[in-house]
């Protein structure tokens, strides 16, 4: 908690350390109401900072202190300076062993930081300060040691004991006690130290690395999940193998372990060969777990793998460069998720996800930039800037220097950096380096918040048979200038000619055409472009793949996007084709809903959908997410000022149409898909992921129709499917349905067969805390007297409060503010239990400046309370305090 005004920590005031620690050597003593923990640090004066011993300040916090020697010499008070966050002592040589134990306490350790009790279980989570809660230490990622970790629990309620690295022994101890001793070999920062000790059990497998040494691979589990571990190792195996074939990069430890845990902050951590997951983001069967979490545990698991050469092998400086290693790593999962599935859907998902939130974000008061200039609190940097957009940045730079540059540039990175600390100008520099480019105004990206707007408007010169596109830059002031100089932003583009076909693309001085899809580099605040030899007006297909983050703004009339929709080459613009008419209709269904009219839907986008649904070559997938409306959140986001109300009505009412028209074409896409999920077995692959999710679309429209055999089918799909894919959709249509008494009983049976399944009942949860029909705020809190619910298991505060705040907007934002201020007396209450998860939870609040007076006024009155509220965690104190500014 904040004792003192809180302080902001600036990136200009970077200094290498005064010293550094070669060897830590911990040992660990665990108990049921303390641990005890003896740390040994083989330290030297650090020669960059030149001569002298100034005072060593270690970072510590809520640690209590019961010795500390410095070589040969037990240290008395008067040695030593001891406050709330460091322990400061005076080195007498160059070089130095420092050792100190210090008593904590796991067991009552709730903000899940530093070394914590997940159910019965210790475990630990440094990243990014938490290891300055378990021992004094130089707390910060350049400062690299090798680890000798020892454990020392009662055999039999711990009976295994993990730590980083290789297991050097293990043995009996006094007392029922045991021990085990883990060396990790490779230098590391602090933040990716990790130990586990539990009941736990394993399922194990091995991997050939392309050298042709064997690794094993171990995931620990709890006993009763020891079944839902293989989608987890065979997203493993096919992550080591890529990241050999797309990287060149091979694993470097002999062992390589995962341990899922129920309480966890985020979704995973990527501690040197131990792992520490998030169990959602681990387990996963077709019983129990959907398609998304199927995808989603592919993905995390590869993201962690993934980071052991970008953050683990090459680190980062300080916090502030953290986009080097999650930016880069983000990029890297999404470019494995992509190859592993379908690339255009991947990309969809991605750009709807970028666009809904991170854009939200840019433009709210936390805006910060990729490598932010300052924080108070490093843990609410965990960003959505930081990851997507830092991800969207890696992309840009390799559209701008094509995939081999881009390996090149890479493979520079990491041999150069191999070992190091650095920073995102370290690895731009290897890719200027290994291509001979300059990336300098490119950098910008990295330097500057906010969503760049490029306007782009046409000429056609049909005497000349010249097409030229104009590009005009601007972005948008946010809290930390209010001045941007331009970007450098790569826009790929087609251009199409009445038939549909891609022109060949042959821009003026050029001597003949270079292919149908260039990327052309915008780089000024106003540029032209002008390609040659263009027989008639062609209609431009714009930021293909979506190249560059930014909102772009063409005046296409709704019969081009139709045309678009149909004829692009490039899938992903076919869907934004369809989602850019999607919107026009939708605002003009908004502004008729404001101006009290009769709603009335412009038929031709019905037409569009009715040719998606009736295209039986197209992939089941695209249909999908070409039948999807933009969410609710994103229709807010390109608001000027956001009617929560006419949005959700307007938005309802072209589904409920599409539904009623469309509807005969739904049934039968529906029927032919559910026929083939009843005949086969589930498999976690693409084409049933696809399958299924254009099923689920087709029932869940056909369920606004309110038609019997709509209930029928989707009863029918509840009761008889074999996998949670099928069944939590339908549970989500009927749980959004009028059939009350089916509703009911429906949540009851899903509860009932799962109840002691944790992980399917968070999607209980969620599925009723997003129900938009009217009283949400009243189930919400009915539903946290639940016997399965806690505010001290993320994944529950997640399910029932993220949910209903993120995704139930027409409740949350209820006119008299009741939903604000049930989160805000939440988000008091998880303050002193859990600041990470409770500064979280207030990301909707410190979006108050997007709606009306009325709501503006009582959202800012619940920030103000909670500043009010007393002593506040430096997390939700930053939010805040910055969201009212
Ligand atoms: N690196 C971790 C982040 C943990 C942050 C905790 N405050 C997860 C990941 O991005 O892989
Ligand atoms: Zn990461």
């Amino acid at each position: 908690m904040r004792t003192e005004q809180p302080q902001v920590i600036y990136l200009k005031d970077y200094q290498a350390p005064e010293y550094l620690i070669d060897e830590t050597h911990l040992t660990f003593e665990l108990f049921e109401d303390h641990s005890l923990v003896h740390a040994q640090l083989v330290m030297r004066r650090n020669p960059e900072r030149g001569a002298g011993l100034p005072p060593l300040v270690l970072d510590g916090q809520q640690l209590e202190l019961l010795s500390v020697q410095l070589d040969d010499q037990a240290l008395t008070a008067g040695d030593y300076q001891l406050d709330a966050d460091s322990l400061t002592v005076q080195p007498k040589t160059e070089r130095f062993t420092l050792d100190t134990s210090v008593k904590i306490h796991p067991e009552s350790n709730t903000a899940l930081e530093g070394l914590y009790k997940s159910g019965k279980m210790f475990c630990t989570q440094c990243e990014a300060e938490g290891f300055r809660k378990i021992t004094y230490y130089l707390d910060r990622p350049d400062v690299m040691s090798t680890f000798t970790t020892t454990v020392i629990a009662e055999q039999h309620r711990y009976p295994v004991l993990l730590s980083n690295g290789n297991p050097v022994g293990d043995g009996p101890a006094e007392d029922g006690r045991h021990w085990a001793t883990w060396e990790d070999p490779f230098k590391k920062p602090a933040y990716l130290f990790a130990l586990v000790a539990g009941d736990l059990w394993c399922v194990e497998s091995e991997f050939t690395r392309q050298s042709g040494r064997d690794v094993t691979l171990r995931i620990y589990v709890e006993e009763e999940n020891l079944d839902k571990c293989d989608h987890a190792m065979v997203s493993l195996k096919k992550s080591m193998r890529w990241d050999e074939e797309v990287y060149g990069r091979e694993y470097d430890l002999d062992i390589f372990m995962i341990v899922a845990v129920n309480d966890f902050n985020m979704g995973a951590m990527e501690n040197k060969g131990l792992n520490i997951f998030n169990s959602s983001c681990v387990l996963a069967r077709a019983e129990t777990a959907t398609d998304a979490a199927h995808q989603r545990v592919e993905g995390v698991v590869a993201h962690e793998y993934f980071h052991n050469w970008s953050g683990n092998r090459v680190t980062c400086r300080d916090w502030f460069q953290l986009s080097l290693k999650e930016g880069f790593t983000v990029f890297r999962d999404a470019e494995f998720s992509a190859d592993m599935n379908s690339r255009t859907v991947k990309r969809i998902e991605d750009v709807a996800y970028l666009r809904t939130h991170q854009f939200a974000e840019d433009a709210g008061p936390m805006a910060h930039p990729v490598r932010p200039d300052s924080f108070i609190e490093i843990s609410n940097f965990y960003t959505l800037t930081v990851y997507e957009k830092g991800a969207e940045v890696v992309r840009m730079v390799r559209t701008l220097l094509g995939a081999e540059g881009f390996r090149k540039g890479s493979d520079l990175y990491f041999e150069r950096h191999d070992g190091q600390a650095v920073t995102t100008d370290d690895f731009i520099k290897a890719m200027e380096d290994a291509n001979g480019a300059d990336l300098t105004q490119f950098k910008r990206w990295y330097s500057q918040a906010g969503t760049p707007r490029l306007a782009v408007s046409e000429a056609y010169d049909a005497a000349a048979q010249t097409y030229s596109l104009n590009f005009r830059q601007s972005c948008p002031q946010t809290p930390d200038k209010a001045e941007k100089l331009p970007f450098v932003i790569p826009v790929e583009l087609g251009l199409l000619d009445a038939d549909g076909n891609d022109l060949p693309l042959q821009l003026a001085g050029e001597a003949e055409a270079a292919g149908t899809t260039r990327v052309l580099s915008v780089t000024e605040a106003e540029q032209t472009f002008t390609f040659q030899g263009i027989a008639a007006k062609p209609l431009p297909s714009l930021l293909r793949g979506f190249s560059a983050p930014v909102k772009l703004s063409f005046p296409y009339d709704r019969d081009q996007l139709m045309f678009l929709m149909q004829h692009d080459s490039d899938g992903f613009n076919r869907w934004e084709a369809g989602q850019q008419l999607s919107v026009q209709v939708l605002q003009e269904l908004i502004g008729q809903h404001q101006r009290g009219e009769a709603l009335a839907l412009d038929q031709r986008l019905i037409t569009a959908l009715g040719t998606v649904l009736g295209n039986e070559t197209l992939d089941a997938a695209m249909v999908a997410e070409m039948l999807s409306l933009p969410g609710e959140a994103y229709l807010t986001e390109i608001s000027q000022v956001a009617d929560v109300d006419a949005i959700h009505a307007a938005r309802e009412f072209a589904r409920q149409q599409i539904a009623e028209q469309l509807f005969d074409a739904l049934w039968a896409r529906y029927q032919a898909n559910r026929d083939v999920s009843r005949k086969t077995a589930y498999v976690a692959a693409a084409e049933h992921f696809a399958r299924r999710s254009l099923q689920n679309i087709a029932l869940s429209y056909l369920m606004l129709s309110a038609k019997p055999q709509a209930l029928e089918a989707a009863l029918e799909q509840f009761e008889h499917c074999d996998n949670m894919t099928e069944r939590l959709t339908a549970l989500a249509v009927l749980v959004n349905s009028p059939f009350e008494a089916e509703r009911a009983k429906a949540l009851d049976a899903f509860a009932e067969h799962f109840k002691d399944n944790p992980l399917v009942m968070d999607q209980w949860f969620s599925v009723q805390a997003a129900s938009t029909l009217p009283g949400g705020l009243a189930r919400v809190k009915a539903l946290m007297l639940h016997p399965a619910f806690t505010l001290k298991n993320p994944n529950k505060v997640r399910a029932l409060v993220g949910a209903f705040a993120g995704q139930n907007l027409v409740n949350f934002h209820a006119a008299d503010g009741s939903g604000y201020r049930f989160l805000a007396d939440l988000v008091i209450e998880l303050n002193a239990l859990n600041p990470q998860i409770a500064s979280r939870q207030l990301a909707p609040l410190t979006r108050w400046r997007k709606y009306d007076d009325a709501r503006q006024a009582l959202m800012k009155g619940e920030l103000e309370r909670i500043l009010a509220s007393g002593a506040l965690s430096s997390d939700v104190y930053e939010v805040v305090s910055k969201s009212l500014a």
